[in-house]
């Protein structure tokens, strides 16, 4: 059979994390398995996969306004020169920076992002639409995607941004920065030591501080005074620092998650040995934390991964199964009443009939009573036939009955399509018999796979264990 495109796609996202993660490329191995049981029991489509139903990378945003230096920042993390820096606003699109196994960088238009659910934009053009009527045709001015291979890519996605000005912003470009901060695991937030007034840009701090202070994920942003280095000239360097932590105070932010950095390669040399020290001190250990915090998403995401294999395996085993196996059941019950109601009608209807016509002579039914042995064999088959296959006709309206049953049963939820389709499955295999409630395409074999991929979600977290649990035992990663 040919493999049609989720596959081919769950087939090169494996490929590309046996590069990039090989335990995670594991993962896929195991999703892939839970998508052959799915497939077999009808509760996927062939073209379909649990894999494309997980979000693989952890997404960091580096957000905030023009030219505080995100992307030098991004340049600086991975070592590359991946994007171009400068005080006018250089590019205007967002960026999507992931790992690619060529050496030299590569860069996609937004439509590769639009038409790939491996990555968070996976037909972001539709929903642009959406926001602003007919520029979801123009997603390739709005998005790039840039691959190159570099350590510090590995395992996760940066999304570069323009500067975020609110009061210039387009709809689509605010919507596509909402639709960013939303995804995203770590959102830096940046702003510029340079513009001492943080008043001036009010709007600015509304979005991207007064309107993330209080989302329930109000942890993931992490609020950035970069080019501190340029405060060292300034009489008073703490003032610059003071001001914009006022600002920020009156936006909602008091405490904690700010930090202060600036960038080695681009900054000023610093005269006054004390401030320089002092300054860099401090930029160190607030870098440390920012670099602690990347690391802590991407081994976060990846145990979510495989808690969601487990889950996906879990539901299978545990609910979908089991509803299947409940409704037929349902289906043998109704079955069953139908047949006996009209079994006994028929059969009550019958002798009435047969009585009241006389074809009783004592105790011999005398209708066949003259007739040879061939004629009663083949009076006594075709009566048999027709029992029959009243019996196979009841047992169909039973299963309808039950399939439109499932088909409006809120309880199932998200599942209910999966449900039904499988359910009809089971309704076609008319030889099958209803005594047993075993859900058709479930055998021990399919049991068997199931029970492995659990099996194997518990090997891949010890693996993440042995790679990311620190060896003197102190910070044992939970499992999520
Ligand atoms: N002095 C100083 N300049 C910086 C720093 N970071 C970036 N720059 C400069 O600021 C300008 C804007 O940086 P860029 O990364 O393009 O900003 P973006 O618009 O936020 O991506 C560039 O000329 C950088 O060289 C820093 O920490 N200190
Ligand atoms: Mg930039």
């Amino acid at each position: 059979m040919a493999r049609t495109t989720t596959q081919e796609r769950v087939k090169r996202l494996e490929a590309h994390l046996k590069q990039e993660n090989p335990v995670l490329a594991g993962v896929v191995q195991s999703f892939r398995q839970l998508d052959r049981v799915a497939r077999k029991l009808h509760l996927m489509d062939e073209d379909d996969s649990y894999a494309t139903q997980v979000s693989w990378w952890p997404v960091i945003a580096v957000l905030g306004t023009f030219s505080a230096g995100k992307s030098t920042f991004l340049n600086q993390y991975t070592g590359q020169d991946l994007q171009r820096t400068g005080n006018q606003a250089v590019d205007d699109k967002f960026t999507v920076i992931c790992y690619g196994a060529d050496d030299a960088p590569t860069v996609l238009p937004g439509s590769a992002l639009d038409a790939d659910p491996r990555f968070p934009f996976y037909r972001i053009s539709h929903d642009i639409d959406q926001a602003a009527e007919g520029e979801g045709r123009r997603v390739d001015s709005y998005l790039q995607l840039k691959t190159c291979r570099a350590e510090a890519l590995r395992g996760k996605i940066f999304i570069d941004s323009p500067g975020f000005d609110a009061d210039q912003q387009r709809t689509s470009t605010l919507f596509i920065t909402d639709h960013i901060i939303d995804l995203s695991d770590l959102v830096l937030v940046f702003f510029d030591a340079r513009h001492p007034e943080p008043g001036a840009m009010g709007d600015t701090l509304k979005h991207l501080v007064a309107d993330t202070v209080d989302r329930a994920d109000a942890s993931k942003f992490l609020y950035i005074l970069n080019q501190i280095d340029n405060t060292a000239r300034e009489d008073n360097p703490e003032e610059v620092v003071a001001a914009w932590q006022r600002a920020l105070a009156q936006n909602g932010l008091t405490a904690g998650r700010f930090y202060r950095i600036y960038s080695d390669r681009a900054a000023l040399p610093i005269d006054n040995e004390q401030v320089r020290e002092r300054l860099q001190r401090k930029r160190d250990e607030d870098l440390a934390d920012i670099e602690g915090r990347i690391h802590q998403v991407e081994v976060e995401r990846a145990y979510r991964v495989v808690g969601t294999l487990e889950k996906t395996a879990q539901h299978l085993r545990d609910e979908l199964i089991p509803r299947l196996a409940e409704a037929r059941r349902t289906w043998r019950r109704r079955t069953l009443t139908v047949a006996a109601v009209v079994y006994t009608a028929l059969g009550l209807g019958w002798l009435a009939w047969s009585t009241s016509a006389g074809h009783w002579d004592g105790v011999r039914y005398t209708p066949i009573a003259d007739l040879d042995s061939v004629s009663r064999t083949v009076v006594g088959v075709a009566a048999a036939a027709v029992l029959i296959w009243l019996y196979f006709y009841l047992r169909r309206l039973a299963g309808r009955s039950v399939l439109r049953a499932l088909g409006r049963d809120q309880s199932l939820g998200d599942d209910r399509d999966a449900v039904v389709r499988a359910f009809r499955f089971n309704l076609r295999a008319w030889w099958r018999s209803l005594a047993t409630s075993s859900p058709r395409g479930w055998s021990r074999r399919q049991r068997r796979q199931v029970e492995a991929a659990l099996a194997e979600a518990d090997r891949f977290v010890q693996k993440l264990n042995d790679r990311h649990a620190s060896p003197s035992g102190s910070a044992e990663p939970k499992k999520l």
